[in-house]
């Protein structure tokens, strides 16, 4: 069987770590694309040059024309500008959603049957976007930003209870911002919740409390620390457990922004919720109860979804 063919549309600090990953994972042939002339090339023939030490088979090409991406089984997208510091994720709007027009315009021409992850901030209304301008079913396109956050809650709780990030379970809901919804009832350590752990005296109420506010701020986080840019290692492992799980048809049941048609009593929007990728793409969506509590941030986590989505209409009017 021929090997998938993955194009990487932006080829930035992300782009060139999603490359490298899928390369040792043999996920597929990687095409990168970049309108910075010669870093797609440059990234490209740097990890074709490290398959021999590691032992992966792949090839990879850099591109600046939207014709290498042709036939692409799936399509990640980060092109675009990331946040420095000061700037909040919805103050990429304005550039971010010309780039969107663009790569939609050369996922409809090229790639039209892939099953494409978008990463581009202001992630919610980003992949709304690129799903109307490339004209994609939309159970072939989702956001990555949930399995993302809940890695970072993982990863703080595992830290505080002194246990493997392997047995720790998190689910974070909503947009990806900071009133994104972690979950504390049916975030786990060995599927003992948390809020039984604190009963236990594993943590308690205060510490769990600043976990879930440090999940929430977590990309700020880091484009404090670095300063001229934001997180990359993290948000590619991400996509790339998604691309992975619709190539393998794995049928991971991972958080990201799917498309809702009345689940959650939501139509037409872009919202961080559990799904189901496998071959089919986005083959089923969970729907949780939430207590009252729960509602409440879902619901404000929604309210500031719609408000980016409006900005996105005035700003393009092909949108509205
Ligand atoms: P960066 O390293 O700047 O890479 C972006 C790349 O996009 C650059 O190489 C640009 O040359 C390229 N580019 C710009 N315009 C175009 C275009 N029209 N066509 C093709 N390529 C273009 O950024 P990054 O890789 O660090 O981040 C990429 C995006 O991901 C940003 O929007 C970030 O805000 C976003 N991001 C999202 C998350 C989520 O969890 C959703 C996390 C981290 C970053």
């Amino acid at each position: 069987m021929a090997r998938s063919k993955i194009a990487l549309i932006g080829a930035g600090q992300i782009g060139g770590t999603l490359a490298h990953l899928a390369g040792l994972k043999e996920l597929g042939d990687v095409v990168l694309f970049d309108i910075a002339d010669g870093v797609p090339q440059g990234k490209g023939l740097d990890i074709a040059e490290s398959a021999p030490v590691d032992g992966f088979d792949a090839k990879f090409s850099g591109a600046s024309d939207y014709a290498a991406i042709e036939g692409a089984d799936v399509v990640i997208v980060t092109a675009g500008v990331p946040r420095k510091p000061g700037m909040s994720r919805d103050d990429l709007i304005g550039i971010n959603l010309k780039v969107m027009e663009a790569v939609g315009n050369g996922i409809k021409q090229y790639a039209p049957d892939a099953f494409v992850i978008c990463i581009t901030n202001p992630l919610d209304a980003m992949v709304w976007a690129l799903q109307k301008f490339s004209g994609l079913p939309p159970h072939k396109i989702v956001g990555m930003a949930g399995v993302l956050d809940s890695a970072r809650f993982r990863h703080f709780l595992a830290e505080e209870f002194g246990v493997s990030v392997e047995d720790v379970t998190a689910f974070v809901l909503g947009g990806h911002g900071d009133d994104m919804v972690p979950l504390v009832r049916y975030s786990t350590v060995a599927g003992v919740p948390l809020p039984d752990l604190v009963k236990l005296g594993w943590t308690t109420q205060e510490k769990l409390d600043a976990m879930v506010e440090r999940t929430r701020k977590g990309g700020g986080e880091i484009v404090n620390l670095l300063k001229t840019g934001s997180a990359f290692y993290a948000p590619a492992a991400s996509a790339i457990a998604m691309a992975e799980s619709y190539l393998r048809d794995k049928k991971r049941v991972l958080p990201c922004a799917a498309h809702l048609s009345g689940q959650y009593g939501i139509d037409g929007l872009f919202i961080g919720v559990p799904i189901v990728i496998g071959a089919g793409g986005v083959e089923r969506v969970l729907e949780v109860e939430f207590n009252a509590d729960e509602k409440a941030m879902f619901d404000k986590s929604i309210a500031s979804v719609k408000g980016l989505i409006e900005a996105c209409k005035g700003v393009n009017a092909s949108l509205a």
